[in-house]
């Protein structure tokens, strides 16, 4: 990696606090990533993203903000890539998958909130995510409970801090309130970034936003062979780079890395032998460098072969279908894509139980792995009702519930090990 000490600088890094996060991630990911035998060489792509994601791509964003572009950073897969595209900004995912300084967040916030939540704070107040320092704008999202209130202590944390209401039920008051939503986020967009959303621009956007999102979607269609193509952890980190690297060249090396998929399955070949157990985990989004669970199950002779997850097919499955040539039509048919996601948030929240099914189903799995961030209520809450349909359903089902310390690793893998033990005997 070249040397990026002045751009970290100039973002305002801790520099010793920013080395040592960097030097953990470096090595756990050469543990888990690197270690993994019989890898697509496609993956060599996600291999170079993030051994510079904190040094190429912020330069990448350090250069399109002094061509006046402007970067918008978010937490949430509510808030639509198409609309700052549409004013030629860049969007990107903000840090929250590793547990740092939570001593430091745990100052500002109650101990029992999230470890997602606990990590955004960790990650600002310990000076190191340089994707939030290179924000010009963060987005919050009135989602749980704990990101809404989260939002009024980061404000004054941060630059410029939008927060965006949203529906908490799937009415057509619901969806009315997402649309008014997203024309004042339009609002916002064309204030910081001097341009005008055209229809023009708003359809190129979602031109690129879906092929993104088709790309994903192929991706998670040939994980349903037997052998594996793709390891569950490699499919995650795909699903990881998603939210930050450019649109155009990630869609262009998704692509390719299915080529080279498609031709493994043809031949029969995989990661792990045929008839290795195969599951489906479901339930709170694994932001980077959240690996811990997919590593203990990829080493108890599972392989996962599709996350229902906003780090995954929730965030993905759907795609714009534009109707209309005006950018309020083009807004409806962008709010009608969001209106679909089946967050936890939502009561009821039918349709995302209905999902975990047919994904079971489609990709050969044998039982579903539902995981919760611990003190997340919405999934937590969620996670019993989903277990009691799965298994009515004939689908064994796993809860786990845990945070994002390494404490609890080797009782989570021997309740995983059990799990899997009992998937074999089915
Ligand atoms: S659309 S899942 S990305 S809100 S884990 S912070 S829910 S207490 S992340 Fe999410 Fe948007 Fe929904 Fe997806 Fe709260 Fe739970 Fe923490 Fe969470």
């Amino acid at each position: 990696m070249s040397d990026y000490t002045k751009m970290w600088q100039s973002l305002g890094l801790d520099l010793k606090n920013h080395d040592a996060l960097l030097s953990v991630l470096g090595k756990a990911y050469s543990d888990i990533f690197l270690s993994q035998k019989n890898r697509p060489e496609g993956m060599k792509y996600f291999d170079f993203v993030m051994s510079e994601v904190h040094g190429l791509r912020i330069k990448e964003l350090m250069d399109a903000k002094a061509q006046g572009r402007k970067v918008i950073g978010s937490y949430c897969v509510f808030v639509p890539e198409e609309l700052v595209l549409a004013v030629d900004g860049v969007a990107v995912g903000l840090c929250a998958g590793a547990e740092f300084n939570f001593e430091g967040a745990e100052t500002l916030l109650p101990r029992n909130t999230c470890s997602l939540i606990k990590a955004a704070f960790g990650f600002k107040l310990g000076k190191v995510c340089p994707y939030l320092e290179a924000s010009d704008v963060v987005v919050g999202e009135n989602t749980c409970d704990g990101k809404k209130k989260a939002y009024e202590i980061l404000g004054p944390l941060v630059k410029d801090l939008y927060v965006m209401d949203l529906p908490q039920t799937k009415s057509e008051m619901g969806r009315a309130l997402l649309k008014e939503e997203y024309r004042k986020f339009i609002a916002k967009l064309e204030e910081v970034s001097g341009k005008k959303v055209t229809v023009a621009s708003l359809k190129k956007a979602v031109e690129i936003v879906n092929a993104k999102r088709m790309a994903m979607k192929r991706l998670a269609a040939i994980r349903a062979a037997d052998p594996a193509p793709i390891s569950g952890l490699d499919a995650l980190l795909v699903n990881q780079v998603f939210f930050h690297d450019d649109p155009l060249r990630f869609t262009e090396s998704v692509n390719k890395l299915c080529n080279e998929l498609e031709i493994r399955v043809k031949n029969g070949t995989g990661v792990f032998p045929k008839g290795t157990t195969r599951v489906v985990v479901s339930g709170c989004p694994m932001a980077v460098p959240n690996w811990k669970v997919p590593v203990l199950i990829e080493s108890s002779k599972a392989v996962i072969v599709g996350e229902e997850s906003c780090v995954g097919e929730r965030g993905t499955r759907w795609l714009t279908e534009v109707k209309g040539n005006t950018v309020d039509e083009i807004l409806d048919s962008i709010t009608d894509r969001y209106f679909n996601i089946d967050c936890a948030v939502f009561t009821p929240n039918p349709s995302r139980v209905d999902y975990v099914k047919e994904m079971t189903k489609k990709l050969h799995a044998q039982g579903v792995i539902h995981y919760s961030l611990q003190f997340c209520q919405p999934y937590i809450m969620e996670s019993g009702p989903v277990e009691r349909e799965l298994e009515k359903s004939g689908v064994p089902t796993l809860r786990l519930e845990t945070d994002y310390s390494q404490e609890d690793t080797g009782q989570l893998k021997t309740r995983i090990e059990a799990f899997v033990e009992r998937l074999k005997k089915k």
